[in-house]
């Protein structure tokens, strides 16, 4: 939903080029690309955060082999910047999850994380990357960080390959750039030759499940969300927004 109040192009420079650059991608490899609806109320939203005001803009897509390719962009008045994006494949389609979430402030990233996490894998059966990808991912020239991150305790549903750091200045600001651009064409480019399969849907349909569990166990996320629209809004929006399954 389009307001005259879009933070579109507003944010830390990082995230406002991540944000473009993935919807370019996304135009420019995907031609089915079409729009996918939110619940209504839930297109771009605003609260209060300790007197600042909080404001979320998110833009969804859809295409043959994704149900929900989904960019969320946050604003906490004028200190915190977040960018989320997750791609959603459909359950007939056994890939990954994109994930990328930047958070920032006062001109700082505090935390860039990009990974293309596994959720099942009809040859081994078992929730790991296909062949294909770990090859891709393994022929990437490795970019070097300062300052690497440690994950969470839900975060063992991301790849050996995620990449989890607090980027130091422009230069390795564009270095998370560049390995998240890496990542989501490599992906764009395995998906559009994926074919649908028959009979792993409720195995990865449960993969994607335990993912969104995960997901969901974020405490700094859900912590942002409660405080501006209260604990039922956050729940209400983590698990149908954020870290959604189809409903059958
Ligand atoms: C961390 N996410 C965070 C942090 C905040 C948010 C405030 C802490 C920043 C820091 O530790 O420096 C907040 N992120 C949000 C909010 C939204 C959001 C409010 O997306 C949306 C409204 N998170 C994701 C996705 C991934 C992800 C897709 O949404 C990964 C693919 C990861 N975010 C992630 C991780 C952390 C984080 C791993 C660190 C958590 C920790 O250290 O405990």
């Amino acid at each position: 939903m389009q307001t005259s109040d879009s933070i579109r192009g507003t944010q830390h420079p990082l995230i406002n080029q991540l944000a473009d650059r993935i919807e370019v991608l996304w135009q420019q490899y995907l031609p089915d690309l079409a729009p996918y609806s939110l619940p209504e109320d839930l297109g771009y939203v605003e609260g209060r955060l300790e007197g600042e005001r909080l404001m979320i803009e998110n833009r969804c897509y859809q295409s043959r082999a994704f149900r929900k390719m989904h960019l969320e962009l946050a604003r906490v008045g004028k200190n915190l910047d977040i960018l989320h994006c997750v791609m959603f494949p459909r359950p007939e389609y056994a890939l990954p999850m994109f994930g990328a979430d930047l958070v920032g402030g006062r001109g700082q990233i505090s935390a860039a994380i990009v990974d293309l996490s596994p959720v099942f894998d009809p040859a081994s059966h078992s929730r790991a990357l296909d062949q294909s990808y770990v090859a891709s991912l393994e022929a990437l020239v490795p970019l070097s960080f300062s300052q690497q991150r440690d994950l969470p305790q839900w975060g063992d549903i991301f790849s050996r390959f995620c990449l989890f750091v607090r980027p130091e200045g422009e230069v390795e600001e564009q270095r998370f750039l560049e390995q998240a651009t890496r990542f989501l064409e490599l992906h764009l480019q395995q998906s559009q030759a994926a074919q649908p399969t028959s009979g792993d849907r409720a195995a990865i349909l449960a993969g994607q499940k335990h993912y969104c569990t995960q997901q969901q166990l974020n405490d700094k996320t859900r912590r942002i969300l409660e405080k501006a629209f209260g604990t039922e809004w956050a729940e209400r929006y983590m698990t149908t927004v954020l870290f959604d399954l189809p409903s059958e």
